[in-house]
């Protein structure tokens, strides 16, 4: 039997670190490797043939040789697996739908999917495997009970293209203890953490060291939701990495009680861990309360923070806003304390109902749910619900604004000063090979910090630690992930006033260029709505000129506006085939503002790397 699992291609998103992976990281392509394929691939019969693509970091075959095809999916990914999951059936192949959102929510798979996969997969993959060879496979497969992680494979790493990946991931626990009332983790996996052994987690590790991984992410949603076996992992941790000369460096995901544990912090340290995830969401104890986050109450929340820094590990953290006792008043108490916080990845998300969970209930029951808005990304300029102590509008205004501020020159800089105050020795000395780390700062200093003016050269060289330069690496790090989340703030929530003349003027001179082909009819030339959509069609005889004068328009009008760009083939000689590549790749450092869509006569014919544009898949391709 053959097997292929997609990974579909992510939608811009705050994890995405777009300026990070594509400007400044030499050689890599995105953040983390599809975990859940890995494990999905290692739960097949050894006799069936697997495949894994990414589409975050290689394009998807058109025609692939598969029997099956399972497409997983987080929400946010959700309109891109309904596309992938459509057009392989079409092209007549088995497919099965996957992963988190799946989990959530399988109904909305009922018409896309021949079988939907619901939870966690350890058992029911090996079921829908069995029926499948025997020629009855079910509609849908439900984990309903418990799964023990101990019967949970080794990932197949080696499917992975892992040197293209930032971090490695791997999974110690499933679940977690608390409660808090927006959390679909404790929907999905339980509120009694489940473990593996540390010997499983052994031979994960070697299966990493094979693969040459260096950085490893334990995406447990709380690795201190059993503590006695959290500090027996880490003491495992701390002894696996002496033996293997510190080769590793961790990371994870915890609850602030962390920082309540001395020993546990110094069986981090000791066992490499660089950074920890923390879902701090609101410093307010009302709004803990109100949210049933009981186990982040009445604690000094920054002098938490600082005694994780003193243990020379970072901390990224989650805030939300949007809670039923917020008012607009809250926005700058978040500022404020995530400012002397010195948190740099400082997600700031909506509050967001997400399906099954006890809020999505009291909303739905308070009639305050909007129907049909978007609930797949806490991190966009809007959410599913009604607030309560302010209007929508200025709720999502204030949340703008937030994010604008705290990405400012001197917003970044403060943070890292307030940080680098209580940081003792980090544990993050710097990932790469010398000639890695010089080619990043070089990257960062003409490609970031010099763009923006004397302000923020100003900004930057006052977090310069002069007296401990062994601080450096996590100095050019936040400014890394400061950038980043600016450079997304920028593309994804500005609004330029000057837009749309920019559009305009843009458009134009592109339409003049065009214009004697536009009065041939040998292309198409469409634009709206809101002026920020431009769709060209190819649809006659061109030539080499046409190409070589559009694609520096193209180039400018993504580049100097926030347009997005439809490219629509039908017809192309073969002899410009060449030339289109050449437009394309001169258009994609903006790829994920632009469709191309291919007739399906020409689809063999003109390769498009659908890991860089969104290549549409409509089953008759035009
Ligand atoms: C690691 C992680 C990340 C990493 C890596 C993502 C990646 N490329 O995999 C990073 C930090 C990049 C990330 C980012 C985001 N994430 Co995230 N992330 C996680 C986390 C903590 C672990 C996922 C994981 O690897 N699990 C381990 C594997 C083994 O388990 P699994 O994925 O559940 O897979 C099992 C089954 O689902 C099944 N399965 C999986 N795939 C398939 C496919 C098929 C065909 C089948 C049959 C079965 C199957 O088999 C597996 C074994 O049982 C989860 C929380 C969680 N516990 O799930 C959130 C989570 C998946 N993320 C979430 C979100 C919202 C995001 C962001 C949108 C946040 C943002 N606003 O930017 C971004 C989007 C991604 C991006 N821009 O890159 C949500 C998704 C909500 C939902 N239900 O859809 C989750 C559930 C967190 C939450 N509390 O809500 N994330
Ligand atoms: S601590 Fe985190 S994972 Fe645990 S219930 Fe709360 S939000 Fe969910």
């Amino acid at each position: 039997m053959r097997l292929l699992l997609i990974n579909p291609r992510f939608t811009e998103s705050f994890w995405s670190f777009r300026f990070a992976m594509t400007e400044i990281v030499p050689g890599k392509r995105t953040l983390n490797p599809p975990l859940g394929l890995a494990t999905l691939a290692a739960l097949c019969p050894p006799h069936w043939q697997v495949t894994i693509v990414d589409e975050n970091v290689e394009p998807i075959p058109l025609e692939p040789k598969a029997d099956i095809v399972g497409v997983c999916g987080m929400g946010v990914q959700f309109p891109r697996q309904s596309e992938l999951l459509t057009y392989y059936r079409g092209r007549g192949r088995y497919v099965v739908a996957g992963g988190s959102y799946a989990s959530l929510c399988p109904e909305k798979y009922a018409q896309l999917a021949d079988t939907t996969v619901a939870g966690e997969a350890e058992y029911i993959w090996p079921a829908f495997c069995r029926d499948f060879e025997a020629g009855a496979p079910k509609p849908l497969y439900r984990e309903t009970g418990t799964v023990a992680l101990t019967d949970s494979p080794t990932p197949r790493f080696d499917l992975l293209k892992l040197h293209l990946y930032n971090t490695a991931s791997l999974q110690f626990s499933r679940g977690c203890p608390y409660m808090c009332d927006f959390c679909d983790i404790i929907v999905m996996f339980g509120r009694r953490p489940r473990m593996k052994s540390v010997e499983q987690i052994g031979r994960e590790l070697d299966a990493l060291r094979a693969q040459g991984a260096r950085q490893v992410f334990f995406v447990d949603d709380n690795l201190i939701g059993n503590r006695a076996q959290a500090k027996a992992l880490l003491r495992f941790l701390a002894n696996y990495q002496k033996q293997h000369n510190y080769r590793f460096g961790f990371g994870t995901e915890a609850s602030l009680n962390l920082a309540q544990d001395e020993e546990l912090m110094a069986l981090m340290h000791e066992a490499n861990f660089a950074w920890v995830f923390i879902g701090i969401e609101t410093p307010d104890d009302e709004t803990l309360k109100l949210t049933r986050k009981t186990q982040n109450m009445g604690t000094d929340m920054l002098g938490a923070l600082r005694r994780i820094y003193r243990h020379g590990i970072d901390v990224l953290a989650g805030f939300i806003v949007g809670f039923d006792t917020d008012t607009l008043e809250t926005f700058e108490r978040q500022r404020r304390f995530i400012l002397d916080s010195g948190i740099q990845a400082a997600m700031v998300g909506l509050l967001t109902a997400l399906p099954r969970t006890p809020l999505y209930e009291r909303l739905k029951q308070e009639g305050r749910l909007i129907e049909r808005a978007d609930d797949t990304d806490n991190t966009r300029l809007g959410t599913n619900f009604v607030p309560k102590r302010m209007s929508y509008d200025a709720m999502v205004a204030a949340y703008q604004r937030l994010y604008e501020q705290l990405l400012t020159d001197r917003g970044i800089a403060q943070r890292i000063c307030n940080k680098l105050r209580w940081m003792r020795a980090p544990v993050y000395r710097g990932e790469y090979a010398a000639v890695d780390r010089v080619r990043i700062v070089m990257r960062l200093l003409v490609k970031g910090i010099l763009p923006g003016g004397p302000g923020r050269w100003a900004a930057f060289l006052g977090t310069l630690p002069w007296s401990a330069p062994g601080k450096l690496p996590m100095v050019i790090s936040d400014w890394i992930t400061g950038l980043s989340m600016r450079t997304y703030v920028q593309r994804r929530f500005a609004r330029d006033p000057d837009a749309e003349s920019a559009v305009d003027r843009q458009v134009s001179a592109l339409r003049r260029v065009v214009a004697c082909y536009l009065d041939a009819g040998k292309v198409g030339f469409a634009w709206g709505p809101g002026r920020l959509h431009l769709a060209l069609s190819l649809t006659g005889r061109l030539d080499a000129r046409f190409f070589s004068r559009t694609a520096p328009r193209l180039e400018k009008l993504l580049r100097h506006t926030q347009s997005t760009l439809t490219l629509r083939i039908e017809e192309l000689q073969a002899q410009h085939i060449a030339h289109l590549q050449r437009l394309l790749a001169r258009l994609a450092r903006h790829g994920d503002r632009v469709s191309v869509v291919v007739h399906e006569k020409l689809r063999a014919l003109v390769p498009v790397d659908s890991s860089v544009f969104h290549l549409v898949l409509g089953t008759r391709g035009a």
